[in-house]
């Protein structure tokens, strides 16, 4: 793996083309029990341009009321789709077998244009644990930088099959995605970028 920074280590390439369709393929099927759906920020309500599902017993949710893991879905209220065994075995393998296993996945959806502005992770109630990350699609322009809006920040290319572990001193980092460039993958047919992101959310 490359070390962007203490604690973000980025493997290129992690998943091949055929683990990639695989991975795709249970997106999809999650997907079909549990549909995107928009969240809105907190207070104003003003929709995100990422759409969002989940996996796992814990998926992260936004609206007027708040940030926040529950149990079900938004609009269906149904349970969400159970974490793929692909999603657990990448997590044991970069988070290390030893790593409680992860409680949320959470499915975002750029289409070209959607842009996620800098933020910090902080909603999860275990902030020792790692967040790992899966790129699925066309390439991202990602940025990261310290533990302080005004640190420096360094933007990458996370292209289709990348995987990126946060631990550590970047765990609290900000960071965020500038843009999509459509036309970089040939792996989901309509443009766009599916990123998953596995969180411990509760103490072990
Ligand atoms: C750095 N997602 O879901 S993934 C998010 O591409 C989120 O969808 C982006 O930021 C995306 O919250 C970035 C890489 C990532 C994920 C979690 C992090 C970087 C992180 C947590 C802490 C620091
Ligand atoms: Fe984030």
């Amino acid at each position: 793996a490359l070390e962007l920074q203490p604690g973000c280590l980025w493997w290129p390439g992690f998943l091949d083309r055929a683990a990639q369709e695989a991975l795709l393929a249970d997106v999809r099927t999650a997907l079909a029990a549990a549909p995107l759906f928009t969240p809105s920020m907190p207070r104003t309500g003003q929709p995100f341009s990422v759409r969002m599902s989940n996996f796992g017993p814990l998926g992260w949710v936004s609206d007027e009321a708040g940030y926040r893991y529950q149990s079900f879905h938004p609009d269906t209220r149904a349970p969400w789709p159970a974490m793929p065994e692909a999603l657990i075995a990448a997590w044991r393998a970069l988070a290390g077998d030893d790593a409680p296993p992860p409680e949320a996945g959470l499915i975002n959806w750029y289409e070209p244009g959607t842009r996620m502005g800098l933020h910090q992770d902080r909603d999860e109630r275990d902030l020792t644990a790692p967040v790992l990350s899966l790129s699925l699609g066309d390439t991202a322009v990602f940025r990261i930088g310290g533990a302080q809006r005004r640190d420096p920040t360094r933007s990458i290319r996370l292209a289709s099959g990348d995987a990126l572990l946060l631990s550590g001193p970047s765990r609290l980092a900000f960071h965020g995605v500038d843009r999509i460039i459509p036309g970089t993958s040939t792996l989901i047919g309509p443009p766009g970028r599916f990123n998953l992101t596995l969180r411990r959310v509760t103490p072990p």
